[in-house]
């Protein structure tokens, strides 16, 4: 039996991920400090749909399946040397490493998200590196990376997957080429992050020969899979605040509750979008296709399509009979921008995309319906402002 340790296990794709993988014979053991669930109390949110406690997800999951999910308390951040002690205990073939704060608007909250953010995420990583090469562990490192360490040009060439060739010409006048790692352009601190992250892969890949794959994710939509629809207990969690919720998924919210779509500025932003299920079927192929040892990172980008924004809010609008409401936009980014992303090695490898269709659309409207009892209205609004001229335009304008 494969053993997958799953940092940041009881997260949004995290938790589907465990599942998922159980299901397909892996031994799943998550490693997770409960930060998302803090931070929930910190903001005074919840999410949409009734979460259990992680103890009693895996006992229902046992119940219902028969197969067992571990679960440990660690925080990757803070306790290296459990960290390590951990790692060379369970000698994991694989790792996937979900184990960093996500949210942008969180990261760009105030001067304490912005060190919490950098602080979590990079020693996250980097101690995870570290302790794999200290006890010499040879277990493939799956990441969960982010479509925006791109960042949102316009120039409109497709964006590969993760190396870009560049043409150079040498001192002696001769043209060469050479593939290098896409110029990070980060939007948010927290994307910042996971710019940083790709430079320790880089570092670790090279200098100790670690076996890494980074996956560049687009926005996730959806909120069930195959196996979170067994049983209520199994259910996902579903952001909808002004922090965590993130754009598709928050228009369909606010459709089920009658609340005007909030469209940043004109809705002229293009983002690279995956399903839920998908996610987790990503990751699955990832595990399955190794890189070598000595190998230079594997990078895939991990989306299916591109939409913009205000053709999503026109969409569901359609759909549901929602206002739009195009607000000041809290964020500093491209006001209108193109994407074209490369995509064919997760499709080589079988990938079978779920695109944007109505029954789906419909299907997180309705699991909006049934907990819409459970929305605080007044958390909907995004409040974190990326820069202080920015929040004191929004103030002013309210
Ligand atoms: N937006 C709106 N209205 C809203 C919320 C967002 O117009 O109510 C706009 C934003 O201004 C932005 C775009 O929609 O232009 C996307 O925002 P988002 O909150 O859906 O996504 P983002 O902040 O980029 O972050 C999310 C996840 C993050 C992941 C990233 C993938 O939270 O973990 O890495 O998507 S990507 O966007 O491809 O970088």
């Amino acid at each position: 039996m494969t053993t997958v340790a799953v940092l940041g296990g009881d997260g949004f794709v995290g938790w589907p991920t465990c599942l998922h993988l159980s299901s397909k014979g892996y031994d799943v053991h998550i490693l997770d400090n409960l930060s998302r669930r803090w931070i929930d109390t910190e903001l005074g949110v919840q999410s949409l749909t009734p979460m259990d406690s992680i103890q009693e997800r895996t006992r229902i999951w046992r119940q219902e399946t028969g197969r067992r999910i571990h679960f440990h308390l660690i925080d990757l951040a803070k306790d290296y040397e459990v960290l390590k002690r951990w790692l060379s205990e369970h000698r994991p073939d694989a790792i996937v490493h979900f184990a960093e704060q996500r949210a942008a608007p969180y990261s760009m909250k105030s001067d304490r998200h912005k060190n919490y953010t950098v602080n979590n995420n990079v020693n996250a990583t980097h101690n995870l590196l570290n302790a794999v090469v200290e006890i010499g562990l040879d277990a493939h490192l799956v990441h969960l990376g982010t479509m925006g360490v791109y960042g949102y040009s316009t120039v409109g060439a497709a964006i590969p997957e993760g190396y870009l060739p560049v043409g150079i010409e040498t001192m002696a006048g001769e043209q060469v080429s050479q593939e290098i790692l896409y110029p990070a352009n980060p939007g948010s601190i927290y994307h910042m992050t996971k710019c940083l992250d790709q430079l320790l892969f880089q570092f670790y890949a090279k200098n100790d020969g670690v076996r890494i794959t980074d996956l560049h994710q687009g926005i996730v939509w959806g909120t069930h899979t195959d196996q979170t629809r067994l049983h209520p207990q199994l259910v996902n969690r579903f952001d909808y605040d002004g922090d965590y919720g993130t754009v598709l998924n928050r228009f369909l919210i606010q459709a089920a509750i009658g609340y005007p779509l909030t469209v940043h500025g004109t809705g002229g932003q293009t983002r690279a979008f995956i399903h839920i299920q998908d996610s987790v079927r990503c990751i699955e192929l990832a595990l399955a296709n190794p890189p070598t040892r000595g190998d230079r990172v594997e990078i895939f980008n991990q989306m299916t399509e591109t939409h913009r924004v205000r053709d999503l809010a026109a969409l569901v609008a359609r759909i549901t009979g929602a206002e739009v409401a195009n607000l000041p936009n809290p964020r500093k980014e491209v006001a209108e921008n193109d994407l074209v992303v490369r995509n064919e090695k997760f499709l080589a490898l079988g990938l079978d995309p779920i695109t944007l269709e109505e029954g789906l659309l419909s299907e997180v409207v309705d699991v909006a319906k049934k907990f819409a009892y459970r929305i605080d209205r007044s958390r909907i609004p995004a409040a974190s402002a990326w820069t202080k001229e920015i929040a004191s335009t929004i103030d002013g304008s309210e």
